[in-house]
């Protein structure tokens, strides 16, 4: 736990991008749910990979290959640590969270679910876990179901939710925090109903790792996904935790170089964890950048970003609930750094056009939660999404601009 609060300021100033004006206007960067922006440590860590140990990993015995796979393995032992997992072999990389859920829905899936087999998600998934399970059941014969929300509130119904599992429930995978309702999912309580009933558990940890803490051995999860790039790390950067059973439990994702121990013309076979899943030459530099983002995120402290995070939301609820005709989605408290909204009678891609207008950035769409937007009765939502370089003097700007569209649109 970090005793002291940082000084948000100062960090803020680690952030080049932001440094930046759009359209004439200070740039506001409320699009972290997207994508986070890039500290000055993670582009040097980036920069120095290239220009001073660039090789292959796991296959040379040359000095720059030693230095690769070092700086590979060593990604992995800070992951595995962030994470409080027990052992780097638990880490897999992957290209990011919608890869991560692929590997697990294939590899995992192929082995383990079957005709009649249910596999259950949530109705606040983001499409990244919801697709690869429906190409899952396409494949086996296997039924989804969702367990519901209770309304514009966006929580999870737990009320009947244990007896949504069945015998035939063979994994819940459901998201730590949702990206369009900024809801703060029970994940420790989810994994622990689950696993009393035997069913396997993925956490979508998408929006919550850098965000919050996230520890695997507190959570109780068998598998758990994120992706480096919404947390300061590299685009390129994903990553897939998974209990050593589950793992070793599965055959590979993909094949090729670097996972095999031994190939002959008609038959090969595995490396152990986690090789077996990382086929082919890996992101190696988003690695590196990557550890450098745990490493600044780990000196923030992701209790100090949540609750900073819940600050934001909290004001940002409050001036925006002033506006006249605006719905807000989401819970009223305990609010994660994600705000969505509609103005009455306007799109939300005109509220984010001329928001922009403004060099305010925001989202307006879907948020890749089709199945959610139908729920809640909407095509779409706008969304402000906040991390710990923003401040509350750019919520003020933000709720000044909405007020401005509002004028804009009623003349
Ligand atoms: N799961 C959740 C909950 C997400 O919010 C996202 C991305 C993903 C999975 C997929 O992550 P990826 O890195 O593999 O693409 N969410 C968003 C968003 O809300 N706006 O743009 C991407």
């Amino acid at each position: 736990m970090s005793v002291q609060p940082p000084n948000w300021d100062t960090l803020r100033a680690d952030f080049p991008i932001l440094a930046q004006q759009v359209h004439g206007h200070p740039l506001v960067y409320l699009d972290n749910a997207a994508t986070s922006q890039k500290p000055r440590a993670v582009l040097e860590a980036m920069d120095q990979f290239y220009r001073r140990d660039n090789s292959n990993v796991h296959r040379g015995i040359h000095e720059l290959s030693r230095r690769s796979t070092e700086a590979f393995e060593a990604a992995r032992e800070r992951t595995a640590s962030f994470l409080n997992a027990r052992e780097p072999a638990e880490i897999v990389f992957t290209r990011g969270t919608t890869e991560a859920i692929n590997l697990v829905a294939y590899a995992w899936g192929a082995r383990h679910v079957h005709a009649g087999d249910t596999i259950l998600l949530t109705e606040m998934e983001h499409h990244s876990n919801i697709v690869p399970w429906q190409l899952l059941a396409a494949r086996s014969g296997a039924k989804l179901a969702y367990a519901p929300i209770t309304g514009d509130d966006g929580l999870l119904d737990l009320r009947g939710l244990d007896n949504l599992f069945d015998s035939t429930v063979k994994i819940f995978a459901f998201t730590h925090v949702s990206n369009t309702l900024g809801t703060v999912n029970p994940v420790a309580d989810l994994c622990a109903r689950a696993r009393r009933r035997g069913i396997v558990t993925l956490v979508d940890a998408a929006q919550s790792a850098g965000h919050r803490p996230v520890d695997v051995a507190e959570i109780g999860c068998d598998f758990l996904a994120f992706s480096g790039h919404k947390l300061c790390g590299p685009t390129g950067s994903g990553v897939l935790y998974g209990r050593r059973e589950r793992l070793d439990d599965m055959p590979p994702f993909q094949g090729g170089g670097d996972m095999i121990s031994n190939v002959d013309y008609f038959q090969s076979s595995w490396k152990e964890i986690p090789h077996k899943f990382e086929a082919g030459t890996p992101d190696i530099a988003a690695a590196a950048g990557l550890r450098a983002a745990l490493d600044y995120i780990g000196a923030v402290g992701c209790d100090n970003i949540a609750r900073h995070d819940e600050e934001l939301a909290a004001l940002a609820l409050e001036k925006l609930s002033r506006l006249p005709g605006i719905r807000l989605f989401g819970p009223r408290q305990g609010h994660a750094g994600v705000v969505s909204f509609l103005l009455r009678d306007i799109h939300a891609h005109d509220v984010v056009t001329v928001a922009d207008q403004f060099g305010v950035a925001l989202r307006g769409g879907h948020h890749c939660n089709q199945p959610l937007m139908k729920r809640l009765g909407v095509e779409s939502t706008a969304r402000a999404s906040f991390y710990f370089y923003n401040t509350a003097a750019e919520v003020d700007r933000l709720a000044e601009v909405l007020l401005e569209i509002q004028k804009f649109f009623a003349a």
